[in-house]
C-alpha cells in the first residue's frame, strides 16, 4: 500500500477516488478485516447502527477458523448449543446442531447461514487480503489497502479499523533443518486442503500432539498403513463422549435460550452453566470421595474436569491432583508402559488447553500407531524419504504439522501497521502486545482488535467473548458518531495499567507455570507475555464501566476543524 498520505482508493462499488489528508468523510466509517465470526457479525452490528462497513477477507469465504481447519477430525471443544450466537432468538431457535460437539464442516455451514440469513455477503470482499493500514492524523482515519510496498492493490479510508482475523489464524511453521527436501506430501492441520486427503496404506508423520495433532491422530490412525507420532509435549486429553445431539438437552435448552445465554454469561470462561464448577477445594474431601467427583466429570466429558474444585487453577498442589487423576487414567488406557509414560504430561493440568478427544490414547495401542518421544530423540533433520529424530531415520510418505499458531499477535505483525507518526506496530509490540482492554493500542487511534492480546477469548467460549466486543465496539463508534468525537485512542497510563493488570491476574493461577501459546512460548524468539485475560464476567463489568464513564483511559478527540 501505499506510504504517502495521497492514495488512490476504490470503492465498493468500483469507482475509483482519490484519498488525500483532509478532514473530508472516509469513504467507510469502518473497516473490517476478516470474515470469520467475529467479522460476520461486526458487519451486522455496525449496519444495525447505521454505520456504513466493509469486510475484507483474505480466502474465498466466509468462515475463518471454520473455512480453514478442516483437517480430519477438526472439531469443537465446546459444545455446540454454547458454541454458537446468542443475540438472535430466531437464529438459535431455527439451528439444529446434529452432534454434542459440533465438527469443522457443519460450524462451517453454520457461518454460511449466518452470512446469508443476515444478508452479510453483500457487505463481504473476499480473495482480498489486507496488507497494511497507515494512520492519517489530518484526515483522523486508515489508509488501509491490499497492494505491497508502495503500489498495486486496492485502498480504502476509513474512520475505524477492526480487526477480526482471529487468534489462531497464522499457522506455526517450524523452520526444520531440510524440510523442503523431503519428497512426500506436508499438510498443515491450519491449512489443510479442501479436497480430501488419501493415506491409505501410507507412512505418515504427524509432529504435535495439541488440540489439532490430537483430533488428527485419532481420526487417520485406522486410515494410514503406519502412523508415527512425533510429540515435543505430552497433552492432557478428555473425553468428549461425543455423539448425536440429545434431543431432551436441545428441548431444554430451547425452552429458554435467552436464559441459558445470561447463565453462561455469568461463568468465568462464558460457557458451562449446565455444571458449573464446584465451589470448594480439592483439600476439602477425602482421597476416596475426591477420585469419585473426578470420575464423575471424566465420565461426563470436557472441560468439566477442572471445574471438580475451586482450586485446581490456582493451587499448584491442589492442580498435581487432577493431573495425576488424568495420568491414571492415561496408564490404564495404553497397554505399553513404556509408551504411556511417554504420553503422561508433567506440566499442570489446564496450563496448556485441555484437549478433548474421543479415544486418543487408546489411539497409541494400535499396531499401526508409534509414539516417538522428542524429549528423548529430538528432531534432526528432514530428508528425501522421511526425517531423523535421535539418530533413528522415520521413512515417511506424508508429514502433518500439526504445530499451532503464532498465536495472538502473528497475524497482526505481519501486517503492515502504522499508527500515529508512522510507528510501526513491530515496534510498538517489541516487547510483547501492549494493549487497553485487550481492544486497542497506544499510538493506533481508532484501531479495535477482536479476540487479541489483553482480551478473554483464548479463556472464553469464542463466540460469546466475540459477541461482547463486537457489541461493545458498535456501542462505541456509534456513541462517538453522535457526539462527534473523530478519534479516540488508549492513554499510555490505562495501557501500562491493563498489561499490567492480566499479567496479575495469571500470576494467582498455574498458567505461568508452563510454557504455551499463551505467553507465546511455542514461538522462538517471541516476546515471552501473558497475553489472554482470565475472567469474562469482570472483563464484560470493566468494558461496560468504561462505557458508562465516558471512556476513562481514552483520549478524545473531535473533528478538525
Ligand atoms: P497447539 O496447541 O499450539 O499445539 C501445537 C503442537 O505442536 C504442540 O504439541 C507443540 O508442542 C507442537 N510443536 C510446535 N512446534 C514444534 C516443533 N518445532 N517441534 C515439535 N513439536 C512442535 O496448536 P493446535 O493447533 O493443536 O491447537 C491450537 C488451539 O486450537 C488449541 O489451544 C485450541 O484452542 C484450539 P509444545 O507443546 O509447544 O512443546
Amino acid at each position: 500500500m501505499s506510504t504517502t498520505s495521497a492514495t488512490s482508493a476504490t470503492s465498493t462499488t468500483g469507482a475509483t477516488a482519490t484519498a488525500t489528508s483532509t478532514t473530508s468523510q472516509p469513504e467507510l466509517d469502518l473497516l473490517i478485516v476478516g470474515a470469520g465470526f467475529a467479522g460476520l457479525y461486526m458487519l451486522h452490528q455496525a449496519r444495525a447502527r447505521g454505520l456504513n462497513a466493509l469486510v475484507i477477507e483474505a480466502a474465498d469465504s466466509v468462515g475463518g477458523t471454520w473455512y480453514h481447519n478442516r483437517y480430519p477430525g477438526a472439531r469443537v471443544d465446546i459444545q455446540s448449543m454454547e458454541y454458537s450466537f446468542g443475540f438472535d432468538d430466531a437464529l438459535q431457535q431455527d439451528w439444529c446442531w446434529t452432534e454434542r460437539y459440533a465438527a469443522q464442516p457443519e460450524l462451517l455451514a453454520y457461518a454460511n447461514h449466518v452470512a446469508d440469513r443476515f444478508d452479510l455477503r453483500s457487505g463481504i470482499l473476499l480473495n482480498t487480503r489486507l496488507t497494511g493500514a497507515h494512520w492519517d492524523e489530518a484526515a483522523q482515519s486508515w489508509q488501509a489497502g491490499t497492494g505491497t510496498g508502495t503500489s498495486g492493490g486496492r485502498t480504502w479510508r476509513a474512520r475505524h479499523l477492526v480487526l477480526a482475523t482471529g487468534p489462531l489464524s497464522t499457522p506455526s511453521e517450524p523452520d526444520f533443518p531440510g524440510l523442503s527436501d523431503f519428497k512426500g506430501q506436508v499438510l498443515h492441520t491450519a491449512r489443510w486442503p479442501k479436497e480430501p486427503v488419501d493415506f491409505s496404506g501410507q507412512r505418515v508423520g504427524v509432529i504435535g500432539t495439541g488440540s489439532s495433532g490430537v483430533q488428527t491422530i485419532t481420526t487417520i490412525a485406522p486410515q494410514v498403513g503406519q502412523l508415527t507420532v512425533f510429540q515435543r509435549t505430552a497433552s492432557y486429553a478428555v473425553p468428549a463422549h461425543n455423539g448425536p445431539l440429545d434431543v431432551a438437552l436441545e428441548a431444554q435448552v430451547k425452552a429458554d435460550y435467552p436464559g441459558f445465554r445470561e447463565r453462561n454469561r455469568r461463568m468465568m470462561g462464558g460457557f458451562g452453566s449446565l455444571l458449573p464448577p464446584n465451589n470448594f477445594s480439592a483439600f476439602s474431601v477425602s482421597a476416596e470421595q475426591r477420585e469419585s467427583m473426578f470420575e464423575g466429570r471424566w465420565q461426563i466429558g470436557g472441560f468439566v474436569l477442572l471445574g471438580t474444585f475451586n482450586d485446581l487453577i490456582v493451587n499448584p498442589a491442589a492442580n498435581e491432583l487432577a493431573g495425576e487423576f488424568v495420568r491414571n487414567k492415561i496408564r490404564a488406557a495404553v497397554h505399553d508402559p513404556a509408551t504411556a509414560a511417554a504420553l503422561c504430561p508433567s506440566h499442570p493440568i489446564g496450563c496448556k488447553r485441555l484437549c478433548v478427544d474421543t479415544g486418543y490414547y487408546a489411539t497409541f495401542n494400535r499396531p499401526n500407531v508409534r509414539l516417538v518421544d522428542l524429549q528423548t530423540a529430538p528432531i534432526e533433520r528432514f530428508t528425501a524419504t522421511g526425517l531423523v529424530a535421535g539418530g533413528e531415520e522415520h521413512p515417511l510418505d506424508a508429514i502433518v504439522l500439526a504445530t499451532g499458531f503464532d498465536a495472538m499477535t502473528g497475524t497482526l505483525l505481519r501486517l503492515d501497521l502504522r499508527g500515529r507518526g508512522g510507528l510501526a506496530l513491530q515496534d510498538k509490540w517489541q516487547a510483547g502486545p501492549l494493549n487497553y482492554l485487550g481492544l486497542c493500542v497506544v499510538g493506533f487511534p481508532n484501531l479495535f482488535n477482536i479476540s487479541g492480546p489483553g482480551a478473554t477469548a483464548a479463556f472464553t467460549n469464542v463466540i460469546v467473548a466475540i459477541e461482547h466486543q463486537v457489541q461493545w465496539i458498535a456501542d462505541t463508534l456509534r456513541d462517538l458518531r453522535d457526539r462527534g468525537v473523530a478519534s479516540i485512542e488508549a492513554t499510555p497510563e490505562a495501557e501500562t495499567a491493563w498489561v499490567a493488570h492480566v499479567n496479575t491476574v495469571a500470576g494467582r493461577t498455574i498458567y505461568l507455570n508452563c510454557n504455551s501459546w499463551y505467553l507465546g512460548a511455542n514461538i522462538p524468539g517471541k516476546p515471552r507475555m501473558f497475553m489472554p485475560l482470565f475472567g469474562f464476567p469482570a472483563y464484560v463489568q470493566k468494558c461496560a464501566e468504561v462505557q458508562q464513564q465516558g471512556y476513562p483511559g481514552f483520549s478524545l478527540a473531535p473533528l478538525h476543524a
